[in-house]
């Protein structure tokens, strides 16, 4: 662990508020970073104060400044070298990640790679911050649009994905000309405060502006309050729970800021008669297992026709019992431990809600005990038989909690699976071309993600990341979301010696 916390530059305490290259003497309480995988203190973090808080800003508010005259292109290569020092510690960042978030090492370092392809996806992208040009009505007028950096933005992100997700936003954000201040989460302070270091590096050494990004690690919610009413950041990207989510739009909203929202999923697959089971089986093992399911993609239900229910509840469990739970840094592991124990009895509450609303446990769902399991943050995995009408059905436990729904007609499952108040990812498995676009049609699944033959989690960079009703409507990553990052300014040029008005307009005196 020692080895780890110095190959990143940390030490047993560390400042919770810096610009990567630059540390604040923090005045806030100690905050402390456990490991879920044994329980044990990983290191300590000095909470930033309100004076703290106000010194970072500061630096993001006057590194804009600069930051925001670089031409793009250039701005666009300091994000690669960011990549590609990410790309050289990413063992080293994976093995702090697994310990802190207690992800398994492949997916930690998935996370890392993560982190980099949202770097290079950014250089490609600063070359090409396009607006469109317009044909204007009036004679010798151009009308043409153009993207200016919109300001510093505040990214706060969730324990799940503790760098990836500030990756995602802070990339594309430094391309768009804008600066970052990151609240993490207060559970897994240290792997951002390492991924700062590791990009502070890159920062000392081409001379950037100091605060182009920075972090503020605050006592509980109270820089996350901060940040969300503070209107220095024209901009809030936001990934955690609905109930997080729902206070910073208010909040954004009643400023007039723009908010940014990932937050739960409910994801389901539907499986079809015709489809391929075993690809299914797999998929949806990743999907509901995979991070102990705690992804916000993680796939939370699964409608299977009636025909196949069995055999596919059959095969899945069958699968789940092969599944080796454990510490996540140890090679051969794929479950390890859920984030602390407020997760597992979350977990168990939502397990006695199922049952008590009229489900059955299929598998799984026991709390481990002994040796390192005593840690009390690992569980089976569940294999649940459920209806789509449970209340608790219609919430997100994160947890690894999978239910099972049957279905008769392909109606009936797309009414099933879009009953969910959230709307983040989905997929249909099946060989029958007409139920695959049925899916992706407009009467189909109402998510941000929709899949065919794949699952439901593990999307790469260059999509739009995001979702619909209580997924929050935001977008992140890949496609045209650098949009979101910058100000849009329509200009219209008059090159002619006449005063022409709109619409036809005659206004002259
Ligand atoms: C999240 O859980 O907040 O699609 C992000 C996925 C990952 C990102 C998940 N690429 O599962």
């Amino acid at each position: 662990m020692e080895e780890i916390l110095q190959k990143l530059n940390l030490s047993p305490v560390n400042s919770g508020a810096g610009t990567g290259t630059e540390w604040l003497e923090c005045g806030g309480d100690i905050l402390e970073s456990v490991s879920p995988v044994d329980g044990r203190i990983i290191a300590r973090v000095k909470q930033a104060s309100n004076e703290d808080y106000e010194r970072v800003m500061d630096r993001a508010v006057s590194a804009f400044d600069a930051w925001s005259g670089v031409p793009a292109p250039l701005r666009g290569e300091v994000v690669r070298r960011m990549g590609n020092a990410m790309r050289e510690r990413k063992r080293d960042l994976a093995a702090l990640l697994s310990l802190e978030v207690g992800k398994i090492r492949s997916e930690a370092e998935g996370e890392i790679q993560e982190m980099i392809d949202i770097a290079d996806f950014a250089t490609g992208q600063s070359r090409m911050l396009y607006g469109f040009t317009m044909q204007s009505e009036r004679p010798g007028h151009r009308m043409y649009e153009q993207w200016h950096p919109l300001g510093p933005i505040g990214v706060i992100t969730a324990f799940n994905f503790p760098v990836a997700v500030w990756s995602w936003n802070a990339m594309i954000a430094l391309i768009a000309g804008d600066t970052v201040v990151w609240k993490p989460s207060s559970k897994v302070p240290l792997t951002s405060l390492a991924t700062m270091k590791i990009v502070g590096r890159v920062i000392e050494e081409q001379g950037l502006p100091e605060g182009i990004l920075s972090v503020v690690i605050g006592r509980g919610r109270d820089v996350g309050e901060r940040l969300v009413v503070d209107r220095r950041l024209p901009l809030i990207s936001a990934t955690g729970s609905v109930a997080m989510g729902r206070k910073v739009a208010q909040a954004v909203s009643a400023r007039l800021g723009r908010s940014l929202l990932e937050l739960g999923g409910n994801n389901a697959v539907i499986v079809t008669p015709d489809a391929d089971l075993s690809l299914a089986v797999r998929a949806i093992l990743f999907g509901a297992v995979g991070t102990a399911g705690q992804r916000c993609t993680t796939t939370r239900r699964v409608i299977a026709h009636k025909s196949i229910f069995d055999s596919l509840a059959n095969a899945l469990v069958a699968a789940y019992r092969k599944v080796p739970i454990g510490n996540p840094l140890e090679e051969g592991v794929l479950m390890g431990p859920l984030i602390d124990r407020e997760a597992v009895a979350k977990m168990q509450k939502a397990l006695e809600a199922l049952k008590a609303q009229g489900g059955r446990v299929l598998y799984g769902g026991e709390v481990l005990s002994g040796g390192l399991y005593d840690a009390g943050t690992y569980v089976t995995p569940a294999i649940c038989e459920a209806r789509s009408d449970y209340p608790i059905v219609r919430q997100e436990t994160f947890a690894p909690i999978l239910y099972m729904i049957p279905y008769e007609t392909l109606e009936e499952a797309i009414e099933y699976h879009n009953s969910a108040p959230q709307g983040l990812s989905s997929a249909i498995f099946t060989n029958d071309l007409r139920e695959a676009e049925y899916f992706l049609s407009h009467r189909g699944s109402d998510c941000g993600i929709a899949n065919v033959n794949i699952g439901t989690s593990g999307a790469e960079i260059g999509g739009a990341f995001g979702g619909e009703k209580e997924t929050g409507g935001g977008r992140e990553a890949g496609s045209d979301v650098w949009k979101t990052y910058m100000r849009r300014q329509t200009t219209t040029i008059n090159w002619s010696g006449e005063m022409p008005l709109a619409q036809g307009v005659r206004f002259d005196v």
